[in-house]
């Protein structure tokens, strides 16, 4: 298994919820480097104004990989969701994540994730909006496939999403979409609040083929080791089922962004029997 960081990309200005380290975007791929990460989850918000080609030679300099694309900060920021009050939102929206997904190729990211980006059913009208989403992840499923990127649908708890809170809910949902290039991200913080078993969610989705990637939160949304989670236990479960995939550090940036992602790294590597990396201070946050 791997170990990811989730920051935002160059463009993005100011800090966004859930993704860690401070300063400029070399700084913090350079900060992710030295603290052992293999790759980073980039959280990208206006595809049209990433510059691809330098993006991508940043990351390759620094000797990480892009473990996947974020589409979070969309829904937070910008307010773009898939379900949407109002038809005009909605068509936003597809073509936000179309753009998002040739980004992705261009980045040569494997995955694009669904999380709060999917929206809300409550927001267009309920349970009949349902089809709508089945038809737009299918169509998006397909551009996908045609450029090697694969999409996430990501269970959230039931404070943030009113569809698919669980593993068993994201197979159903992919079962009715019916597209080989549409997966699931498990997320730690999430599961917790809703599965009956952590192991189960993994296995299931496991069995099913379907487990792609998996983000990192403790019980309190904190860095790992920080609340009541038993990572040694999860790791052990990912292990046995063979999860090769990453585990993407995606939480709230407490004490500080670059103290929660250090504090990741090194409680995570040691689970994952990891070396340690070559002691380093972090470069300095102006640079
Ligand atoms: C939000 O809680 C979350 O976990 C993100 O990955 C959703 O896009
Ligand atoms: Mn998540």
């Amino acid at each position: 298994m791997k170990l990811a960081v989730t920051i935002t990309t160059s463009n993005v200005e100011g800090s966004l919820p859930l993704a860690l380290l401070a300063g400029s975007f070399g700084r913090r791929l350079q900060a992710a480097a030295r603290l052992g990460y293999d790759g980073v989850e980039l959280m990208v918000l206006r595809p049209e104004e990433v510059n691809t080609a330098a993006v991508r030679a940043q990351v390759a300099a620094h000797g990480l990989a892009i473990a996947a694309i974020a589409s979070g900060g969309i829904a937070a920021v910008d307010k773009l969701t898939l379900l949407a009050a109002d038809a005009e939102t909605s068509r936003r929206a597809v073509a936000r994540l179309h753009a998002l997904i040739d980004c992705a190729a261009q980045l040569g990211a494997p995955f694009v994730t669904l999380g709060s980006f999917r929206g809300q059913l409550k927001l267009a009208g309920g349970q009949c909006a349902r089809v709508g989403l089945v038809d737009q992840l299918r169509a998006a499923a397909e551009h996908a496939a045609q450029q090697n990127v694969r999409l996430l649908v990501e269970p959230l708890n039931r404070y943030e999403t009113d569809i698919v809170y669980t593993a068993a809910e994201g197979l159903e949902l992919i079962d009715e979409v019916q597209h080989s290039h549409l997966g699931l991200l498990l997320d730690t913080f999430h599961a917790n609040i809703e599965e009956p078993a952590l192991d189960t969610c993994f296995r299931q989705a496991m069995a099913a083929g379907r487990l792609w990637h998996v983000h990192l939160g403790d019980s309190n949304r904190l860095a790992p080791g920080q609340g009541h989670l038993d990572f040694g236990r999860i790791v052990a479960t990912l292990q046995a089922i063979g999860y090769a995939g990453y585990l993407s550090a995606e939480l709230l940036a407490r004490p500080d962004p670059d103290t929660a992602a250090a504090l990741t790294a090194s409680y995570m590597r040691r689970l994952l029997g990891h070396d340690a990396p070559p002691a380093q201070a972090l470069p300095g946050k102006g640079t």
